[in-house]
């Protein structure tokens, strides 16, 4: 057969389309049929009969819940506040107890209208979980002397503490100070045991927090690490406990930190990986990934690391956007550094928070109002059938693998055992095996079983066949 003739703008046509990068994640509504004004944090809440997010609406001040009945996604208010609404202020962070489900804590972090404050404050929920019931302590409350850099992101480390952090006060230059300055909570990410009240406040602080025995009684015994400017975005890994934070630049650098113990990230002796205002010191971290201001590039939005499909390319990649650019950064690290960073497509609207939800769904808010929220999507992004956090889940299965169709099943399945019987969702026998190293042949469709050796006392596991 003749093939037909390519024109040469065909030709031009075909062969930009075969250069140019191809998006490796593209994106999705969320949740269809919603709308949000100012999304700055999407959280899944633990501990929930279904599955459950609170949003924050920024300058709404408002908890909106998010829940999925009869298949139709669903919108309610928990509770709407009085908030500043500048740009950078508002309802800015939340976290819920490790134990919601039964002390129905959650913490929010917001700035009051009028005097400006940055407050912490600890609220209870009713019985339902999803209303509150009016009841308010202040953990923290700072003045403060300009309405930017307010950090803003709260949440629970494996070790049940809270964390949150706050920007350098605000202005530009560090003008108030307080980046290098240990007794002022600006600047500062902090670490509160919120459990264990003492000294007359609402909280209590770590005994091995960094700074608990400094010489010098004015040092903050709050601080975990220091030296930020407006560490606006940040989260853990939820597999390995990593401290992501995404800190905003002044006029030059973005930058990704990875929080440890007691450490200076150098704000405004660095900026980014580079000497701003006065010495840089070898004491002083610098960013494991950043950027330069350049192509629209101007403001760093994270933060969200997918642990999804450990067979997956993203696996353990934390992900951010940039504010301006609407970039989309996928960063990786190793026990070194980064190990490697791409930018894997670009935003349709302009985000303020990236964040990750149980089964590593990586969800983006839109700095504008009604909006959807946005999901990363493609094949590299499978959402976990697990909810990695879930505490029903790691109490009923021993654990989660991970099989493609037609290869064999993972090494050590059986315990010893002879047999195993794979039970699928609708509770039916999909299949018995028998062998040691069974090949998952074409009798057993993709999808996700329980997998249980007959006669044994031991958790079943689930499996996940692709
Ligand atoms: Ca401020």
């Amino acid at each position: 057969m003749k093939r037909p003739k390519m024109n040469i703008l065909a030709c031009l046509a075909f062969l930009a389309a075969w250069s140019a990068p191809l998006a490796q994640v593209t994106f999705k509504d969320a949740f269809p049929g919603l709308k949000f004004d100012r999304v700055v944090c999407i959280a899944e809440m633990p501990g929930m009969a279904v599955k459950t997010y609170a949003v924050l609406e920024q300058h709404q001040g408002m908890i909106s819940i998010v829940q999925q009945k009869s298949g139709v996604w669903t919108k309610q208010t928990m509770y709407k506040f009085t908030v500043a609404t500048s740009n950078e202020t508002g309802l800015l962070g939340i976290a819920f107890h490790p134990d919601y489900k039964n002390t129905r804590r959650y913490f929010i972090y917001y700035n009051t209208p009028g005097a400006l404050k940055d407050v912490i404050e600890e609220r209870e929920a009713d019985a339902t979980l999803i209303k509150d019931a009016g009841k308010a302590k202040v953990l923290i409350s700072l003045d403060d002397p300009a309405d930017n850099h307010n950090g803003g992101s709260l949440g629970f480390g494996k070790d049940g503490y809270l964390y949150a952090a706050i920007g350098d006060g605000g202005g530009q230059n560090n003008q108030f100070g307080n980046g290098q300055n240990r007794k002022a909570l600006f600047a500062k990410m902090m670490r509160l045991d919120v459990d264990k009240p003492a000294n007359g406040k609402n909280y209590g602080i770590p005994a091995d927090n960094p700074f608990v025995n400094d010489a010098d009684p004015d040092v903050k015994r709050e601080i975990w690490a220091w030296g930020f400017r407006n560490p606006w975005r940040w989260t853990f890994d939820p597999v390995n406990g990593d401290l992501w934070v995404a800190d905003v630049g002044q006029n030059a650098t973005e930058e990704v930190d990875i929080v440890a113990k007691g450490a200076n990230y150098g704000w405004p002796n660095m900026e980014g990986p580079d000497q701003y205002i006065g010495t840089k010191d070898a004491s002083m971290i610098p960013p494991v990934f950043s950027y330069s201001h350049s192509s629209n590039r101007t403001c760093i939005i994270g933060a969200a690391v997918y642990r999804g499909d450990p067979a997956s390319k993203f696996y353990g990649n934390l992900f951010v956007t940039d504010e301006n650019a609407w970039v989309v950064y996928a960063i990786k690290k190793n026990a070194t550094g980064l190990a490697s960073s791409q930018t894997v497509g670009n935003l349709p609207a302009k985000p303020s928070t990236m964040n990750h939800d149980f089964e590593s769904r990586i969800l983006v808010g839109i700095e504008a109002n009604a909006q959807p929220i946005y999901q990363l999507d493609g094949p590299d992004l499978n959402p976990s059938p697990v909810s990695l956090f879930s505490r029903e889940l790691k109490e009923r299965f021993a654990r989660t693998r991970f099989a493609a169709r037609g290869s064999v099943l993972p090494a050590g399945f059986f315990a010893g055992a002879s047999s195993a019987t794979l039970v699928d969702m609708n509770g039916t026998v999909a299949a018995t095996l028998t062998s040691r190293n069974p090949v998952l042949g074409d009798g057993i469709q993709p999808g996700l079983y329980v997998a249980r050796i007959p006669g044994s006392a031991a958790k079943p596991e689930l499996l996940v066949i692709r």
